[in-house]
């Protein structure tokens, strides 16, 4: 797995053609209740995959869509005049290809289970040519905590360059919280990641992550959709890890991983962080978690 934790696939099967005679001009058929039973053992994540997860509270995954398929999404979007919000997913059916891709649902299944499920909340988050964006928050409730329930999946149909207001997201601040009003008075922070991706790609990040998105001065409207899926049980109920989990390797894998400093973070956020993401290992493995340490001063 490499360090981008960039991960890809051949486009799946299109969608069947419409038999002839029923209407391509009616409305669009109800997309399918997701679910990722189907999914394909060779698109789940594996150690390091899920190890640099845990770290960074986010990967980019960049699958094969049929041909034409985010040129459509992004044409439909763009001629929208209202924002349906939850009704997103019945108004742009397309999506249902979307998030029913196997790197998606492989990566989904890997961290939340096979019988996590598809959130009712999503949204289509626009930013139009001149809008500032939205400043930095966490879409959770600000708790510091060590489990993965809820993951977002941010989905971009088109290119996204610098200019047309990317999302930022800050690795690793799905174990940190703050006050949304005072997160909201952030501008740069070092480390920084934004999203400029090519169109197809899917964000799959912790629900606790911080993100923001930056203003767009293009010329073109930079559409974005949020989805959220749920997990269902724990790894502890289903009898071990949902993902491509190597007994013999995996644990030095992670080990590494969680010990790596990242840049601009003080020896005590590394320590509090370390410890987060050893407990975020054990709860994904079903493992119990170690007693607690007596506080220090
Ligand atoms: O539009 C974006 O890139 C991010 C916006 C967002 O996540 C939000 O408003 O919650």
């Amino acid at each position: 797995m490499p360090e981008s934790a960039t991960l890809t696939a051949p486009a799946p099967a299109p969608a069947p053609a419409p038999a002839p005679g029923t209407g391509t001009t009616s409305a669009p058929a109800a997309p399918p209740v997701w679910s990722a039973q189907g999914f394909q053992r060779q698109h789940l994540l594996d150690d390091d995959a899920v190890a640099l997860f845990i770290c960074k509270g986010f990967m980019l995954l960049e699958p094969q869509h049929r041909a034409g398929l985010n040129e459509a999404i992004d044409q439909r979007l763009t001629s929208m005049e209202q924002n349906p919000g939850d009704g997103i997913y019945d108004a742009v059916p397309e999506l249902a290809e979307v998030y029913h891709n196997p790197v998606f649902v492989g990566a989904v299944a890997s961290l939340l289970g096979p019988d996590c499920q598809m959130n009712g909340h999503r949204h289509w988050h626009c930013t139009r040519p001149g809008q500032r964006g939205v400043e930095w928050h966490q879409d959770s409730v600000n708790a510091r905590h060590h489990q993965v329930k809820v993951v977002l999946g941010m989905y971009y149909p088109h290119d996204v360059t610098v200019d047309m207001g990317p999302t930022i997201v800050m690795p690793g601040t799905h174990f940190r919280n703050a006050p949304t009003d005072r997160m909201a008075t952030y501008a740069n922070l070092r480390g920084q990641v934004p999203m400029t991706v090519k169109a197809g790609s899917i964000a799959l990040t912790h629900y606790d992550i911080w993100h923001a998105a930056s203003p767009n001065r293009s010329g073109r409207p930079r559409h974005m959709l949020k989805f959220l899926f749920s997990r269902k049980t724990s790894a502890k109920e289903r009898g071990g890890p949902a993902w491509n989990h190597d007994a013999a390797k995996g644990p030095g894998i992670a080990s590494q991983r969680f010990h790596e400093w990242p840049p601009f973070c003080g020896q005590s956020d590394h320590y509090k962080q370390i410890g987060l993401r050893n407990e975020c290992w054990r709860e994904l493995m079903g493992k119990p978690l170690p007693p607690a340490k007596p506080a220090m001063d």
